[in-house]
């Protein structure tokens, strides 16, 4: 069960334990190895202070053309596959009757933040999207299914797994900034956010 629920958003808190965590470092260090990081330009031609990268079937890109999912990295190769560790956990929380086609890789250093959007580039909203959070602490704020109104915010840390179905697969979300040196499992510091989404 989940250990907290904020306005349908399903917090686990400390799902993975330390061990756990640093595996999934290890599998991610190699999905940036075959798909280095970018940094996505906004429709404004200003670069995200997030850098991303994928693996699975699609990776979420961005340009001054827009956001969509597309099957290559832009350097021209596929996207890596998705780590059994990352499936094993949407197995767990999600469906073990359909993985995931895509594994988002948010990396956040000092500083960096993401403003408040919906993730509504996907087929089926009847899919939740499950995120898994590594590292440094991250101020997570919610708000409705319509912009402005009133929002909450609370921190999620290393290992916590959160999971928006349902009504709470449409909200408005973003991070306001991270905790640097909050947690030691990324040399270098920094936060990790996966994000796992059926895109098609
Ligand atoms: C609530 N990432 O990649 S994850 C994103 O921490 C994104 O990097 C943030 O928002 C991050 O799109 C937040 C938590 C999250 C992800 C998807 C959601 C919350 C959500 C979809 C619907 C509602
Ligand atoms: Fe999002």
């Amino acid at each position: 069960d989940p250990t907290l629920t904020l306005r349908g958003v399903h917090i686990y808190k400390g799902w993975l334990d330390g061990g756990a965590q640093e595996a999934l470092r290890d599998a991610l260090r190699e999905v940036v190895r075959q798909a280095p990081l970018f940094s996505p330009m906004t429709p404004y031609g200003k670069p995200m202070s997030v850098r991303m990268t994928s693996a699975g079937k699609y990776g979420w890109y961005a340009d001054r053309g827009g956001y969509r999912y597309v099957p290559r990295h832009p350097d021209g190769q596929p996207w890596p596959p998705i780590p059994e560790d990352v499936l094993a956990i949407w197995r767990d929380l999600v469906s073990d009757r359909r993985a995931p086609d895509c594994c988002l890789v948010n990396v956040y250093r000092e500083g960096a933040k993401m403003g408040m959007h919906q993730d509504r580039d996907e087929a089926d909203f009847g899919w939740p999207v499950l995120s898994v959070s590594l590292g440094d602490d991250a101020l997570f704020r919610v708000g409705g299914t319509t912009r402005g109104g009133k929002t909450e915010s609370i921190w999620l840390g290393s290992g916590d797994v959160v999971v928006m179905g349902g009504d709470a697969r449409l909200i408005y979300h973003g991070i306001d900034r991270i905790r640097p040196g909050s947690s030691a499992l990324l040399k270098g510091g920094g936060r990790i956010n996966l994000t796992l989404r059926v895109v098609d």
